[in-house]
């Protein structure tokens, strides 16, 4: 596999932050993290030590300029069904209004899609009362189709509660399907045009292998796990992903928002720390990936930095892998 060399760099080092979600506003690059810290969590397979209480955004004017922290936008005592656990957002934009997108556990432990809506891109964001009604699991990320159409993308199995769920309903005990059997598909569900709710009913997101068969869930390599991403390249639909457990940035390409897509190959390889979660954007004609390692922490699973690197795509479409420990 050919690896891009140019060089990683951080994006901020008085704060840890992970899960980035970076997007264009008004010609500025903003980023839409989680903030990590320490809250002395023991660590577990639920991800009980993701413990984050609020989120801050960040911006730039240029990819190599500075770095401005605009605070704490949205905590999570002021909203009202918080249970625990603030992890990676989203952020949108429509007709002047910004919507932030965040996965929480309300006041019985269940992962659910809050959205909270600012007039200005920095925010701060004001929560609404209650979760946007059938979300359930972890990592919204939106995608704008058109003026019209946002799409969003969600969902994470082992803590993020993805193997609790069957068609959109919880079952009895969730477990990830044997080894042979379909993997678990992320999903798919178009936005209210209020931007508040989900317009249908969620859909699987079916990823196809070189056969045109869905992936399976004993092929962890390919899998996806949690973490993703939908962009344009070329008219083509990329949906990006964590494999999770093997660590990797993955990809597959389609030609609709709903899909289905075909796996193409590795973005990212493992990075320092157990997780690894990333988005994709176009700033001043160039392409990013941004993501996070916990490097800076000394490996600390918990304790995360944001950084980026720039991608190149082949005349082809195909993206050239990175090497996650530069
Ligand atoms: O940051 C908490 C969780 O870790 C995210 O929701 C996952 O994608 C993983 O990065």
């Amino acid at each position: 596999m050919e690896l891009v060399q140019n060089k990683p760099k951080y994006i901020a080092d008085h704060i840890y932050s992970a899960d980035p979600s970076a997007h264009v506003f008004n010609g500025k690059l903003y980023i839409y993290p989680s903030h990590d810290i320490e809250s002395g969590v023991p660590e577990n397979d639920n991800g009980d030590h993701f413990n984050m209480q609020d989120y801050h955004v960040f911006s730039m004017d240029e990819i190599d300029g500075e770095v401005t922290d605009h605070g704490c936008v949205l905590k999570l005592e002021d909203i009202p069904w918080a249970g625990r656990q603030m992890w990676a957002p989203d952020a949108a934009e429509k007709n002047g209004k910004y919507y932030l997108y965040f996965p929480m556990k309300d006041k019985n432990d269940i992962f659910r899609m809050g959205v909270a809506i600012s007039d200005k891109p920095e925010g701060p964001f004001i929560p609404e009362a209650t979760p946007m009604d059938g979300s359930y699991s972890i990592d919204p990320a939106v995608l704008q189709d058109n003026d019209e159409d946002y799409y969003m993308y969600f969902g994470g199995i082992w803590g993020g509660q993805l193997q609790r769920y069957r068609d959109n309903k919880a079952i009895e005990v969730g477990q990830e399907p044997a080894d042979h059997e379909d993997a678990l598909c992320p999903k798919v569900v178009k936005l209210t045009a209020d931007m508040k709710g989900f317009a249908e009913e969620p859909k699987d997101l079916v990823i196809l292998d070189e056969n045109g068969e869905p992936l399976k869930a004993g092929d962890h390599d390919r899998r996806y796990f949690e973490g993703p991403w939908m962009h344009k390249y070329n008219g083509k639909y990329y949906f990006s992903y964590s494999t999770g457990n093997t660590h990797q940035i993955c990809y597959a390409v389609g030609d609709s928002p709903y899909g289905p897509f075909q796996y193409k190959g590795v973005i990212l390889t493992p990075v320092v720390g157990w997780t690894t979660h990333h988005s994709i954007v176009e700033f001043k004609d160039k392409w990013y990936l941004f993501y996070h390692d916990s490097k800076p922490s000394g490996g600390k699973t918990w304790l995360r930095s944001v950084k980026f690197i720039e991608i190149d795509y082949s005349s082809d479409g195909t993206i050239s892998t990175i090497d996650g420990q530069m």
